[in-house]
This record gives structure tokens, sequence and C-alpha cells, in this order.
């Protein structure tokens, strides 16, 4: 096929590769917290930080949503990134000996 990477034309020149046209955005899933009466707000703060990359204003904005209202998203991921995040989160919270928790919904 005249289009393949590689392909040389009859006179022995190079022919262009065929460039993808559209580029396909990854579907998105949010990395949703769950309340519990146990895990102590530090221990939140320190999670949104360390493994979500917040800065301490929002870390502190998105622990006290969950506290109050009982969810809050932590994040929004490809699937991959998300499970990566959610795996980061329940390692170190079992670590711990708390018993905080994490779903992954569609964004
Ligand atoms: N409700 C917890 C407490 O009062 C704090 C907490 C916040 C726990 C967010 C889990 O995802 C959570 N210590």
């Amino acid at each position: 096929m005249a289009d393949r990477v590689g392909d040389q034309n009859q006179a022995g020149g190079a022919v262009k590769e065929r460039v993808q046209e559209k580029t396909k955005e990854p579907t998105l899933y949010s990395v949703v917290l769950l309340n519990d009466d146990y895990t102590p707000m530090q221990f939140v703060l320190d999670v949104l930080e360390a493994v979500f990359q917040k800065s301490p204003a929002e870390a502190y904005r998105i622990m006290m949503q969950v506290h109050l209202g009982g969810r809050g998203v932590a994040g929004i991921y490809p699937w991959e990134v998300a499970e990566t995040k959610v795996d980061a989160l329940l390692s170190r919270a079992r670590e711990a000996g708390h018993p905080l928790q994490a779903t992954i919904e569609d964004a």
C-alpha cells in the first residue's frame, strides 16, 4: 500500500505517511471520596495533597465537602489513572488503619 510508513514510490522516493486525522479524547472518570466517622480529617487532607496533588486550600474544601455532604470529587482522570489513585489511597488508608473509601464513577 502506497500510504504505509516506509513505502517507496516507483521512482524510489519515500512516500509521506498518512497522519491520523482525528484525535480521540479519553473517557474521563471521577474519583469520589466517601465520608466515614473514623478517618481523621488530617489524614484525608494529606491524601488529597499527596495522591491527588491538591493545594492545601483545595484539599480542605474537598475534605469538608465530603465530611458535611457525604461525598466529594477528589479528581477526574482517564480510567487507569483513576484506578492508580484509588489504589494509592486505599493502601495508605489500610496501612494507617483508617476505613477511608473511594469510588470511581463516570465523570
Ligand atoms: N468524617 C471524618 C471525621 O469526622 C472526616 C472525613 C472526611 C472522613 C472525609 C472521610 O472522606 C472523608 N473525622
